[in-house]
């Protein structure tokens, strides 16, 4: 008998040694295949930033030993999101909260958490102005992208800026992450926006921030996201892209704003933004061997009471974006939300929304 099996191990091990080496996957590839695979079968994964540090009037506070299972996505719905975010905006400075007052060590506890639920993460970063000292909405002077490039004012600094994002990131590990940094690029309300640098320095502050964390720190996890502000056409879209080598997901930001128009009005409007400027982004990406995405979109308050089903539904469905993301549902001001929450009057129609074949949550 024993010498049967070892027969038949002989022969297994033999088996296996002819068969074609395995090709792993990079954390990475992992991640993208995902979100590839997700768009070939027109289903767009749903996300809300800082879905389990805060919600709606709620904040983790004891970071070590909550279990992170509070979300409000979870509250409405019965699922978490598929893809969690977070803002880095302070790790800069060496602080130990982020601009929100989110303690660091809880977004990588929560990135980490939603990472092993199966989860995925992105991250944007609201920092500072290196050269004013004032926040990421100081654009007062058109000197702050050229005095952190290479040869710059700031530079040194700028790099001890980009040690302490690099330190972050490499603590959390292999997991792959969606990193999406200097967006909203061409209007203007951050200091890298498009009237206060030159497309040139721009394109240089990204290959920069690259280099990097890619080359100099090695972080091979990162997915790069550029998205620029929507609405815009393809030709300005381009006039900043960063290049290929670069970006690995072409994204855009586009917000519903009240126009003073009725509901039904702003909700076509938004619709025919959205849809437009996904009919923009899919052939470039499809050129350019990218995936593309709503990096950033919602209503903020949420007043239209079917804004989930009949305003961003519509307007995503079946056009093989690979992931939309509703921005955060602030823990300190009561109106600043664009997602559900427990007892908020119009939750049913998110989790109508939820409940669509082609929206995966998790
Ligand atoms: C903005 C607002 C701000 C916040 C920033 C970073 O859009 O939500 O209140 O500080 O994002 O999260």
């Amino acid at each position: 008998m024993h010498k049967i099996l070892t027969i038949c191990c002989a022969i297994l091990a033999l088996a296996a040694c002819n068969r074609a080496p395995q090709q792993t996957q990079t954390p990475k590839e992992q991640l993208l295949e995902r979100l590839a695979a997700a768009s070939a079968e027109k289903h767009i994964l749903y996300g809300h930033q800082d879905d389990l540090a805060y919600g709606h009037a709620w904040l983790v506070t004891d970071v070590e030993n909550d279990p992170l299972e509070r979300s409000d996505i979870r509250a409405v719905s019965g699922h978490y999101p598929a893809i969690a975010g977070f803002d880095l905006g302070g790790i800069e400075m060496g602080d130990c909260a982020n601009l929100d007052s989110v303690p660091f060590t809880l977004i990588r506890k929560a990135a980490l958490t939603h990472i092993d639920r199966g989860g995925l993460v992105t991250f944007s970063w609201h920092l500072r102005n290196p050269l004013t000292g004032g926040d990421a909405w100081d654009f007062s002077s058109t000197e702050v992208v050229a005095s952190v490039l290479d040869g710059g004012s700031r530079h040194e600094e700028f790099m001890v800026w980009m040690e302490r994002l690099g330190d972050f990131l490499e603590s959390l590990g292999e997991v792959p992450a969606i990193f999406r940094p200097w967006h909203e690029n061409i209007g203007t309300w951050f200091w890298w926006g498009g009237e206060v640098c030159t497309a040139d320095e721009y394109k240089a502050l990204w290959e920069l921030t690259w280099k990097y964390l890619v080359e100099e720190r090695g972080l091979t996890n990162l997915v790069w996201c550029y998205s620029p502000n929507g609405p815009i056409s393809a030709e300005a879209y381009m006039s900043r892209y960063p290049g290929d080598e670069y970006v690995d997901i072409l994204g855009t930001d586009i917000y519903e704003y009240p126009a003073g128009a009725p509901l039904p009005e702003a909700a076509e409007r938004y619709r025919g933004q959205v849809s437009g400027m996904l009919a923009t982004l899919a052939p470039l990406a499809e050129a350019h061997d990218k995936l593309f995405c709503l990096s950033e979109t919602g209503f903020e308050g949420i007043p239209d009471p079917v804004w989930w089903t009949e305003a961003l539904y519509p307007a995503i469905e079946g056009t093989g974006v690979c992931y939309v993301l509703t921005w955060r549902n602030a823990h300190d001001k009561p109106g600043h939300f664009y997602g559900p929450w427990e007892g908020f009057e119009n939750a049913g129609d998110f989790a109508a929304f939820a409940d669509k074949e082609d929206i995966e949550l998790l």
